[in-house]
C-alpha cells in the first residue's frame, strides 16, 4: 500500500524536474553525481520497450562517497591509489578482533599483504577467472534512492574461489571487504557477507564475486575498476567500488557503512515496477502510453499491472489503505519477453550458454525476468475523457503479493507504488 498522496516518492519524471542531484544527495546522505540519470527513458506513443537490457557504463546513475571521489584521480595519484590494472592490489588478511563474547580470532593458512609483497595482483585473479568464471546481468539499485541505477553485465571470479587460497581457514563468521579510501573517514565504505553467503550457492541462485569486467570490458574506473565486489542479491551498498582489502573475521555483526547509517545491511532487492517520465498533459482523443522498469527481486516477478483513477473535483487525495484504494481495479500492463537473439545484445564473443541464469544447453533463461534484473513494460490508454488523472503501477511477486508489501521501514529499500498525475483536454 502507499503512503498518502502529500509524501508519495516521486515518480522519475517529478524526481528529475524537481529535485537537483545535490538536493537529493542531501537526502539519502550521500554523494550523488549532479548528473541526470540518463536511463530516464520518456514514454512514447510507440509500444516499445524503452530500456536496453545493458546498461552503458556510463550510463549508470552513480553513487560515491568522498572527496575527491577516486574516479577523479589521475596520473600519480591514481597509481598511488593503486587504481590502475598495473598497480591494483587486493589484500586478503585475516582480522585479530576478539571482544568478551568473541574469545577466538580469525586464522588463515596464508594471507595475502602488500607489506610483503603477496597481495593478490590483477594477472592471479584473471588467471583464476579462467578456471573459475561467473557473469551474469543484475539490476544495480540503491537502497535509498527510488528508481535504479543501471544494469551490467558483471563478470569475475566467485568470492568463495579467491577466499580458498587463503587454504585452513579457522574461526572465520563473516567477511568484511573495503574499496579504496584516502584517510578521509568520511570516503571509508566497506560491506560484509556471512561466511555462508561467501562460500555456498543455493541452486539457482548466484553466487558473489570479484568482478573485472562489465559489458565484457575491463570495469571502467567510474564504475568502480579495476576490480570491485558484486553481491547479486543485494542492494547497491554491497557491490563495493575499487575493491582493494578483504578481512575475514570471527566477529559476527555486520559493520557494513549502510548499517551505521540506520539502514538494513541484509536487504535483498525488492520487487518492483517503476514509471517513466511522462507528458503531465494529453490531447483528447490520443493515445497514450506509459513505460517502465520492472525488477525482479528477491520473491520474483509474477506482472506489473496498473489503476487508472479519475480525479473529480474536490475529490480528497487517494490515501494508503483507503476504501477507493482497497476497491481500485488493477489492469495488467505489457512484460517486455525475452529476447529471441541474445547475440544482438550480450558484448560480442559471449555466449548466453555461459551466462548465470540461462539453461547451458539451449542459451534461454532459466527464469524470465532473470533473477535480480529488470525488464520495461509499458500499457497504451485509449478513449479517455476529458478529466484529471493519477496512474500508478504496482509489481506483484511470484508469492502473489503487490508492491509494496506494508514496509514501515524504508530503511530495508524503498519500494512505494509509483503515481504519476496528468490530465486530458
Ligand atoms: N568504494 C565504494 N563503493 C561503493 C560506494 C562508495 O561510495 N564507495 N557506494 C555504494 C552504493 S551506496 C551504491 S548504491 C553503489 C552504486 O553503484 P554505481 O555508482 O556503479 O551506480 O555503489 C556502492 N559501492
Ligand atoms: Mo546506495
Amino acid at each position: 500500500m502507499e503512503p498518502p498522496s502529500p509524501s508519495e516518492p516521486l515518480s522519475r519524471r517529478e524526481f528529475v524536474r524537481t529535485t537537483s542531484a545535490l538536493a537529493v544527495s542531501a537526502l539519502v546522505g550521500e554523494r550523488v553525481s549532479a548528473e541526470a540519470p540518463r536511463a530516464t527513458t520518456t514514454a512514447k506513443a510507440a509500444c516499445a520497450f524503452p530500456h536496453p537490457l545493458l546498461t552503458h557504463a556510463d550510463d549508470f546513475y552513480d553513487v560515491s562517497r568522498g572527496s575527491p571521489k577516486p574516479f577523479t584521480l589521475t596520473g600519480e595519484a591514481l597509481t598511488q591509489a593503486r587504481l590502475t590494472p598495473e598497480t591494483w592490489r587486493l589484500e586478503i588478511i585475516a582480522d585479530p578482533y576478539t571482544s568478551d563474547q568473541v574469545k577466538e580470532p580469525a586464522s588463515l593458512g596464508r594471507q595475502f599483504k602488500l607489506e610483503d609483497g603477496t597481495a593478490l595482483d590483477m594477472a592471479a585473479l584473471m588467471e583464476l577467472g579462467k578456471k573459475h568464471s561467473a557473469r551474469f546481468l543484475k539490476a544495480m539499485q540503491c537502497l535509498n534512492i527510488a528508481t535504479p541505477l543501471g544494469q551490467g553485465l558483471w563478470e569475475g571470479v566467485p568470492l568463495r574461489e579467491v577466499l580458498r587460497l587463503c587454504g585452513g581457514i579457522k574461526s572465520v563468521r563473516r567477511i568484511y571487504y573495503w574499496g579504496y579510501h584516502n584517510n578521509d573517514p568520511k570516503q571509508i565504505f566497506q560491506s560484509s557477507l556471512t561466511y555462508t553467503e561467501a562460500m555456498e550457492t543455493a541452486p539457482g541462485e548466484l553466487p558473489p564475486f570479484i568482478a573485472y569486467k562489465l559489458n565484457g570490458e575491463p570495469i571502467p574506473l567510474k564504475r568502480g575498476g579495476p576490480a570491485r565486489l558484486v553481491v547479486p542479491w543485494a542492494h547497491g551498498f554491497k557491490s563495493i567500488k575499487w575493491l582493494q582489502r578483504i578481512a575475514l573475521t570471527n566477529d559476527y555483526k555486520a559493520a557494513d557503512t549502510y548499517a551505521l547509517q540506520n539502514n538494513d545491511p541484509e536487504s535483498h532487492l525488492k520487487t518492483a515496477a517503476y514509471i517513466d517520465m511522462a507528458p503531465d498533459k494529453f490531447a483528447t482523443g490520443q493515445p497514450i502510453a506509459f513505460s517502465g522498469l520492472a525488477l525482479s527481486g528477491l520473491s520474483g516477478l509474477e506482472r506489473v499491472e496498473y489503476w487508472l483513477y479519475r480525479v473529480e473535483p474536490g475529490a480528497p487525495a487517494v490515501a494508503q489503505d483507503d476504501a477507493t484504494y482497497q476497491s481500485a481495479s488493477w489492469t495488467p500492463c505489457q512484460l517486455e519477453a525475452p529476447p529471441a537473439d541474445w547475440s544482438s545484445i550480450l558484448p560480442p564473443g559471449v555466449s548466453s550458454k555461459t551466462v548465470l541464469g540461462f539453461d547451458p544447453k539451449t542459451g534461454q533463461p532459466a527464469t524470465w525476468p532473470l533473477r535480480y534484473s529488470m525488464i520495461s513494460w509499458t500499457t497504451t490508454l485509449r478513449d479517455l475523457k476529458p478529466g484529471k488523472y493519477e496512474f500508478r503501477a504496482r509489481a506483484i511477486d511470484l508469492n502473489g503479493f503487490a508492491q509494496p508489501e506494508p514496509r514501515p521501514i524504508p530503511k530495508a529499500g524503498k519500494n512505494a507504488v509509483e503515481v504519476h498525475r496528468f490530465e486530458v483536454a
